[in-house]
């Protein structure tokens, strides 16, 4: 690996890891000592990345002596005897490395600190008050306790967690240790009146305003205090005002910020410009799943004269945090992201399209034409229903792969729960989450509620009209699409209205609506478990609300197409049929990128009257609350596919200006990331 970085520096390196464990399969002790000093001495030598199970890693340092030293030999090489020195050892460690750790209460013994550095490292809640009572009444004052062998207890597990020997869940269990034992010694440190603790530096984290996410924020706010950071957390929809007079208020030492959806990008733009206005030096970080780094180098950094740093995920977070915080690192840090945001940018005006733009006349000439000799199902039921679904139900809907990757856990369900990389993390992350369900429907807290309507509808052009009625002469509302504008040799120029019958052809067809959430309570359970100190619950709550949200689509949709539609009455699809999406019909979500312009979404709550039945609201920025929450349409016909809109052209904006009776500059702002710039 050395010999790789160094020869081609811009060369990146990765592997497999259990292969070099292989021979010692049924000797899991022995099997996670390897991987781990393997891991430790790899990436010193710039290994990027691993494929390796998180749960199958023991703690570099307290592999016990004897086997890390005899691993080491072999991993390193060291002498001609060391493989059979492995060998003979191994025996010894042999056993369900499960067991023993569940049996070894050894550490018990261990002094005080190095009990409460055990329980932070694995993350072990069941002794933490008696430890911190022990250590309290060792302490001269309780405030030291932090100070002292927590803050020493977490700055292990940051350390263990940037060097890749800990993983994200592991590490929230730790975060979770570590309140408990902070707010048991809150009390006697109110009683004394003390000062505030000492951290690394202070951030205020924000999801801005209009949208409502937080999971990886949240995430990203507690590997940070994992690593001696102190976190200001705004929460969600938090406007720009508010964020630079907290960040004045508290002193901090940098502001980041989150987004999901498109339209908070402009927001994180306006942060930008405003810190500038008002003469901020503080360092800015942009996260969350709608950001990137070509965006950041060509929107945002530009406004600002600090540094602005794109973070993709919160391992890298700390370190990026740590270099922008002493004002030498930060200077160099500075100017290395300064060349990388040329690079982007430089690569960005460079960057030509795939396939050529086309007309929007040319485009519409090159509509997908489907089928409409058997004519389209008319709706059993016509107009509004609102629909409940309890959480019992909606579980054998759940599509488990996204919440393994909420956890960054990679892998597909139910594969992953065996998979011998991430198998055992995931085993337990999933039990969890069932238990958690098992609470939830036994003992409520959390609800989904949601609504559909079906409606005469017919095309127009690339818009679909929605009638009152089935005498379509009264227009209820028009739903507006892009078509797509590249040169397509072998295909159609997809619109999502291509699917519907058009006007004036005397074919009677239908569209659907919807809007569910699985969230009804999520932010007070969230809170509730917040005020635990319970990190892991509180981003576990939402990480299964958002699955019964999808499942509540997945739910909803089967029962558009066997009853309230009534198009496919016959169908009979498992949840792994439903998952692969083999039944007839689509439904697209205004944001995705068959429809990607997110304002469509008051349309579908215009015509649900969603508010009302549901109680979920749209922000300014047409981010749903509560946050696990998907609105889309329904199109029935067989031939209805998703695709992607990608770049439109100058005469589509325009157009669809129009349509929607906007100026340009308004279809600018919410058509930008379809816009070449
Ligand atoms: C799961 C998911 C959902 C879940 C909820 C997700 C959630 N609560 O975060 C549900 C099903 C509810 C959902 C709904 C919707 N979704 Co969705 N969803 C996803 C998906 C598949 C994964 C997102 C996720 O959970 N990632 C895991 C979390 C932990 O990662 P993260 O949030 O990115 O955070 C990490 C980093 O970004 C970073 N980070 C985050 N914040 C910060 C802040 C700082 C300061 C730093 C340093 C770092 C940092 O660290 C975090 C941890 O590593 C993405 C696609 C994708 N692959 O990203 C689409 C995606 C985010 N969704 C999208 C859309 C459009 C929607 C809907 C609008 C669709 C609809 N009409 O119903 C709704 C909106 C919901 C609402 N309430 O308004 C789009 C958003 C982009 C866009 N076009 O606007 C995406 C990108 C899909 C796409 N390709 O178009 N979605």
């Amino acid at each position: 690996t050395r010999v790789i970085r160094q020869t081609c520096p811009h060369v990146h390196v990765s592997g497999g890891l259990s292969n070099i464990s292989f021979s010692f399969r049924g000797n899991n002790p022995v099997r996670e000592a390897m991987h781990s000093v393997f891991l430790y001495h790899a990436i010193r030598a710039g290994l990027d990345m691993a494929i390796v199970n998180a749960g199958q890693l023991e703690v570099y340092d307290e592999i016990p002596a004897e086997l890390r030293d005899a691993v080491e030999d072999v991993i390193l090489n060291r002498h001609s005897e060391a493989t059979d020195k492995l060998l003979e050892l191994a025996p010894k460690y042999q056993g369900d490395g499960k067991a023993v750790v569940k049996e070894d209460l050894a550490w018990r013994d261990l002094p005080v600190n190095k009990r409460l550095e055990h329980a932070l490292v694995k993350g072990i809640t069941d002794f933490i008050e008696d430890d911190t009572e022990a250590a309290r009444q060792a302490a001269d004052k309780p405030l030291h306790v932090i100070e002292g062998p927590l803050m020493d207890g977490m700055n292990v597990v940051g350390d263990l967690f940037g060097e890749g020997k800990m993983f994200l869940p592991q590490v929230v269990k730790s975060a979770r240790v570590m309140k408990k034992a902070v707010a048991y010694l809150q009390p006697y440190i109110e009683a004394e009146k003390s000062e505030d603790t000492k951290s690394n530096g202070k951030i205020l984290l924000a999801t801005v305003k209009g949208d409502v996410h937080d999971i990886g924020k949240n995430i990203v706010g507690v590997v940070l205090q994992c690593n001696n950071f102190e976190v200001v957390d705004m929460g969600v929809m938090v406007p720009c005002a508010a964020i630079l007079q907290k960040a004045k208020e508290e002193n901090v030492d940098m502001i980041g910020l989150s987004g999901l959806i498109t339209p908070s990008l402009d927001e994180m733009v306006h942060v930008a410009k405003e810190m500038e206005r008002l003469d901020f030096d503080l360092p800015l970080l942009i996260g969350g799943a709608t950001t990137s780094k070509a965006h950041t180098a060509v929107k945002i950094e530009q406004n600002y004269h600090a540094p602005v740093a794109y973070v993709p995920n919160a391992s890298r977070a700390v370190g990026v945090c740590q270099k922008l915080l002493n004002r030498e690192s930060r200077d160099i840090y500075a100017k290395e992201l300064a060349k990388e945001y040329d690079i982007v940018r430089d690569q960005h005006a460079r960057k030509k399209p795939r396939s050529k733009p086309v007309t929007l006349a040319e485009a519409r000439a090159n509509a997908h034409v489907p089928d409409f000799s058997v004519p389209p199902v008319t709706p059993n039921k016509l107009g509004v229903t609102a629909v409940a679904a309890d959480i019992a139900t909606l579980r054998k809907y759940i599509d488990w792969t996204p919440f393994f990757l909420t956890w960054s856990l990679a892998g597909k369900y139910p594969r992953i729960l065996t998979d011998e990389v991430v198998g055992e993390q995931a085993q337990s992350l999933f039990d969890d989450a069932n238990e958690m369900l098992d609470n939830l429907i036994a003992n409520g807290g959390l609800e989904a509620k949601g609504v559909m309507g079906l409606f005469p509808a017919n095309r127009q052009d690339d818009d679909v009209v929605i009638y009152t009625d089935e005498s379509r002469t009264d227009t209820l509302g028009v739903s507006h699409h892009l078509r797509q504008q590249t040169q397509k040799p072998k295909g159609a120029n997809y619109c999502l209205s291509d699917f519907v019958a058009p006007a004036g052809s005397g074919i009677k067809d239908y569209i659907g609506a919807f809007a569910v959430t699985g969230g009804i309570g999520e932010d007070e359970l969230a809170a509730q478990y917040d005020a635990q100190g319970d990190d892991y619950n509180a981003i576990m709550v939402k990480a299964v609300a958002d699955r019964l949200a999808e499942a509540f689509a997945e739910y909803l949709h089967e029962r558009v197409r066997k009853e309230f539609w009534g198009y496919a009455p016959d169908e009979n699809l498992d949840n792994d049929a439903l998952i692969r999406e083999k039944y007839q019909g689509i439904r697209p979500a205004p944001g995705y990128a068959a429809c990607p312009e997110h304002t469509e979404k008051q349309l579908i709550w215009d015509l649900l009257d969603a508010e009302k039945h549901t109680g979920m609201t749209l922000t300014e920025s047409y981010a749903m609350w509560p946050g696990a929450s998907v609105s889309g349409w329904y199109f029935s016909h067989p031939e209805a596919r998703y695709f992607a809109v990608a770049k439109i052209q100058p005469d589509q904006l325009e157009s669809y200006a129009e349509r929607k009776g906007w100026d340009l500059q308004t279809a600018e702002k919410w058509l930008a990331p379809n816009l070449s710039d």
